[in-house]
């Protein structure tokens, strides 16, 4: 069938060698959760303590990938995706972290994952860490602690090692934003700890720490040989003053996006430190609070690598955009929030998708765009995630997911011919769906449907996966005919 969105969207124009996949992580897909020695994750605890995650739900199957992968695979095939982004499951493979016992079986699997992928013409892109880390590793500190680094760059050497021959595509860290925020912060997210104004800062850092080092191991010891790619996916929103003509506001927004992209993208692609902002506000409020223990966000050490230039491209994760208004004279408090000195607000003019914290801005994607180019160095971009879910009855004709690809595709292509942003690929969050963190299985991002109501976890087709693959099919039919 001629569907409107492959029809709209061929008329634009993206490179030749433009990577269309989808994103996946193992702890939402996965399952198995205990079986063939992998050792527990930080979100196999999380998910198994009362009243953490949406009606007890949890990843102890989910999409049961650990043991349906040829039925992920058929949805890969079906759509006709050039790549693949997956995680693996550090304690799938390293049931301790550790690199002091490696799980033959962990192994295995994902060795045939990766040997299907390439056999069917799909390229992998592999996140070594999407928010599951090892609770063994959480037990001595996880990313409180400053070895950490040290471990997951042993981890991260194992990977590179076992898997690199046939992986160019490595993703050290899933968001690190989300994971302290949302991990440390508000608690959330596992481990599940509200810390406001301190722990994020430091578990930020030691994530940056880790990534840097892997960056360096690979580049030292694996690029030669393998030439592949490293980097950190990064995920932001797009934001813009709620009163354009404010200066209190348009400052706030400006803070917005230093305490969201640049709190990581700085000390990588920018100057090699947090940005000013942070660095300022965060002196300041330590004094006006007499905040006295420490600092709170930490310093660079002049004994280790640094993180500037541990990337090999730009990987963003992008769901959503908001409007910004200064708070900084807000009655002071601890916390990343009072730090910020700023209120977002979702315009009540653009849609809401099922999330509750998602509201469909696509033209916000193409403003990020732009703006990483111009503050980043006009790296290569991957957009490793951007997605659309549903929440209620299951809806097979997603009309408005339809819709909010076809316009985000736009955007994309409009940011490559018309911006000249350097975007080499689209990976939509998610293949199927799947374990949304704590929203659990209430929340759909799926391009498959999956039916956890039945053993078999049936995979279905939803429109907007049809018309992705139709989108993917008639791009390989351009570029062929402009050859
Ligand atoms: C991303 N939250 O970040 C993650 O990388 C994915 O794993 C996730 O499924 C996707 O977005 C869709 O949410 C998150 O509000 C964004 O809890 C928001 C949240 C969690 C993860």
């Amino acid at each position: 069938a001629d569907m409107a969105l492959s029809k709209t969207v061929s008329l634009q124009h993206f490179p030749s060698d433009f990577a269309w996949g989808t994103s996946t992580a193992a702890y939402q897909i996965e399952g198995g959760w205990d079986l063939d020695g992998k050792g527990p994750s930080i979100w196999d605890t999380f998910c198994h303590s009362k009243g953490r995650v949406f009606e007890g739900h949890t990843g102890d199957v989910a999409c049961n990938s650990y043991q349906l992968w040829d039925e992920d695979l058929k949805c890969i095939q079906q759509l006709g995706l050039t790549h693949y982004r997956l995680s693996f499951s550090w304690p799938r493979l390293l049931p301790d972290g550790t690199t002091h016992f490696v799980n033959p079986k962990g192994v295995e699997y994902y060795n045939k994952v990766i040997d299907d992928l390439i056999a069917n013409a799909v390229v992998p892109m592999v996140t070594l860490n999407h928010f599951d880390l090892p609770q063994a590793l959480q037990d001595h500190g996880g990313w409180e602690s400053p070895e950490i680094a040290d471990i997951f760059d042993s981890y991260a050497q194992f990977c590179f090692k076992t898997f690199g021959d046939r992986v160019k595509f490595w993703i050290t860290l899933n968001e690190p934003y989300v994971c302290a925020k949302l991990g440390y912060e508000n608690g959330i997210l596992a481990p599940g700890l509200k810390e406001p104004g301190t722990l994020l800062y430091l578990v930020g850092h030691n994530m940056l720490r880790a990534h840097s080092r892997a960056w360096h191991s690979y580049n030292a010891h694996f690029r030669g040989l393998q030439g592949g790619m490293v980097s950190i996916a990064l995920n932001s929103d797009w934001a813009e003053p709620l009163d354009p003509g404010c200066s209190k506001d348009v400052a706030a927004t400006q803070r917005y996006m230093d305490f969201t992209l640049g709190w990581f993208a700085c000390p990588v692609f920018g100057t090699g430190d947090y940005p000013k902002s942070m660095r300022f506000r965060i002196e300041a409020k330590n004094l006006e609070l007499g905040f006295t223990k420490g600092q709170r966000l930490p310093k660079f050490s002049e004994d280790e690598p640094k993180p500037l230039g541990t990337a090999d491209f730009f990987a963003l994760n992008y769901y959503t955009s908001r409007k910004v208004k200064d708070a900084s004279s807000r009655p002071s408090e601890l916390s990343f929030a009072g730090d910020q000195g700023t209120e977002a607000i979702i315009d009540p003019s653009w849609p809401v998708s099922g999330a509750y914290w998602l509201a469909v801005v696509p033209e916000g994607l193409r403003k990020l765009l732009k703006y990483i180019k111009e503050t980043c160095n006009n790296p290569v971009i991957y957009i490793t995630e951007n997605g659309f879910s549903q929440i209620g009855p299951v809806k097979f004709e997603d009309i408005d997911r339809c819709q909010f690809y076809q316009d985000t595709l736009q955007q994309v292509s409009k940011a490559i011919t018309d911006d000249g942003v350097n975007v080499k690929g689209y990976f939509a969050w998610s293949l199927l769906d799947n374990l949304e963190w704590s929203e659990g299985f209430s929340v759909r991002f799926g391009l498959f449907h999956v039916d956890f109501s039945s053993s078999e976890l049936k995979r279905t087709i939803y429109r907007s996966g049809e018309e992705y693959a139709a989108v993917i099919k008639r791009y390989h039919t351009y570029t062929k005919l402009d050859n």
